[in-house]
């Protein structure tokens, strides 16, 4: 009896920076957040991802940025994977090789794009034939903030009150090209530490610890609110300082959390300091800073301030070296070599 084949897809999918911050979940296993959050897809960079479904395969075979990833980074993909299994209803073990177009070192590497490309491809691979709506929920499941990778420019993830997560995913609010002058100016930061633990089990702490984490969970609804609606106005005016003041909310819970979870280095705050101070000596919010669960800082201005913001923070001590990006599209799948002429990828808005 000839045996079933094995199924492969490959999907690319980018990183994004929220300027809302996911931070706490009300259910560890669906991922299922407190608060809804906004982010901004990222262009040029991406992960790219193969899964493939091998009846011969006697285990998970998983290869990131070319080298067989052990332990947890390995067991996460395994515990989505078999997610992905048991909706399929599937028992074939996979090969999944992942690679980012961006150092994984440059601490720029975010689970989000990871997450997201494994979701398409292992989705597709599977037989599984989701909507975008049904990707952004699966991405969730590996990692919160890939549920927003799946859409290109600016991204509302919903929180839901369901305890299902049926009411979970997230949505495009603006595409990639809706505000063309937007740029992201990345400050990459020397010595930038890498991360100790998850970001879904540090933000669980300062659920448990941070004084003032319910009074930031009340005030998000409404700053998120009024962040779209900048965006969808094209006002920097009003979005600059309303990103600041969440970044700086983000941060205060994460300092105040017992323990302390410090992600900035001294570089960093000295460009927050340096954002601050030209916005003072400008009169008028020019630049607008945010960044992750992580040192390096990003830098929102518009393209015709752009070389002066970047001058001036390029030259804080510690900063390394500089990434300008815009706003980008979401991921796609990319076909199979040798697949019908014609054949076009699917991109998601
Ligand atoms: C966000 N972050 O909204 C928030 C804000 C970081 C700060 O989602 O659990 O690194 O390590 O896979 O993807 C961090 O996300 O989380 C995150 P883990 P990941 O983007």
């Amino acid at each position: 009896m000839p045996r079933p084949a094995a199924r492969s897809a490959t999907y690319e999918a980018p990183p994004n920076i929220a300027l809302v911050k996911y931070w706490g979940v009300r259910d560890r296993e669906l991922i299922l957040p407190y608060n809804p959050s906004l982010s901004v897809t990222l262009e040029r960079l991406r992960s790219r991802t193969t899964v493939r479904f091998d009846p011969e395969l006697a285990d998970d075979r998983v290869v990131l940025n070319r080298a067989p990833a052990v332990g947890a980074p390995r067991d996460d993909v395994v515990a989505f994977l078999d997610r992905v299994r048991a909706r399929a209803g599937l028992t074939d073990r996979a090969s999944v090789v992942s690679d980012n177009n961006f150092p994984t070192a440059s601490g720029l590497a975010s689970s989000a794009s990871g997450f997201a490309a494994l979701a398409g491809a292992a989705s597709a691979a599977a037989g599984l034939s989701l909507s975008d709506r049904g990707l952004s929920a699966l991405a969730r499941l590996g990692s919160g903030s890939a549920s927003r990778s799946v859409f290109g420019g600016f991204v509302e993830w919903r929180a839901g009150v369901r305890p299902d997560g049926l009411d979970c995913y997230a949505r495009p609010l603006y595409g990639p090209r809706h505000w063309p002058a937007l740029v992201d100016l990345v400050l990459l930061v020397e010595r930038a530490p890498t991360k100790e633990m998850r970001s879904v089990d540090a933000m669980q702490r300062t659920v448990a610890t941070s004084p003032g984490y319910r009074a930031r969970l009340a005030e998000v609804p409404r700053r998120l609110r009024q962040i779209a609606r900048a965006i969808g106005a094209r006002d920097p005016a009003r979005l600059f300082p309303l990103v600041m003041e969440e970044c700086d909310s983000f941060r205060e819970v994460c300092e105040t959390t017992r323990p302390s979870l410090d992600y900035l280095t001294t570089a960093s705050r000295g460009v927050l300091a340096e954002v601050r101070g030209m916005n003072r000596e400008a009169g008028r919010p020019i630049a607008a800073y945010t960044h992750d669960a992580g040192a390096h800082v990003h830098v929102f201005t518009l393209a015709r301030d752009l070389p002066r913001v970047r001058r001036r923070l390029a030259a804080v001590p510690g900063v390394e070296r500089t990434l300008t990006l815009r706003p980008g599209p979401g991921m796609r799948r990319i076909p199979a070599r040798g697949s019908p002429a014609g054949a076009r990828p699917r991109r998601t808005s």
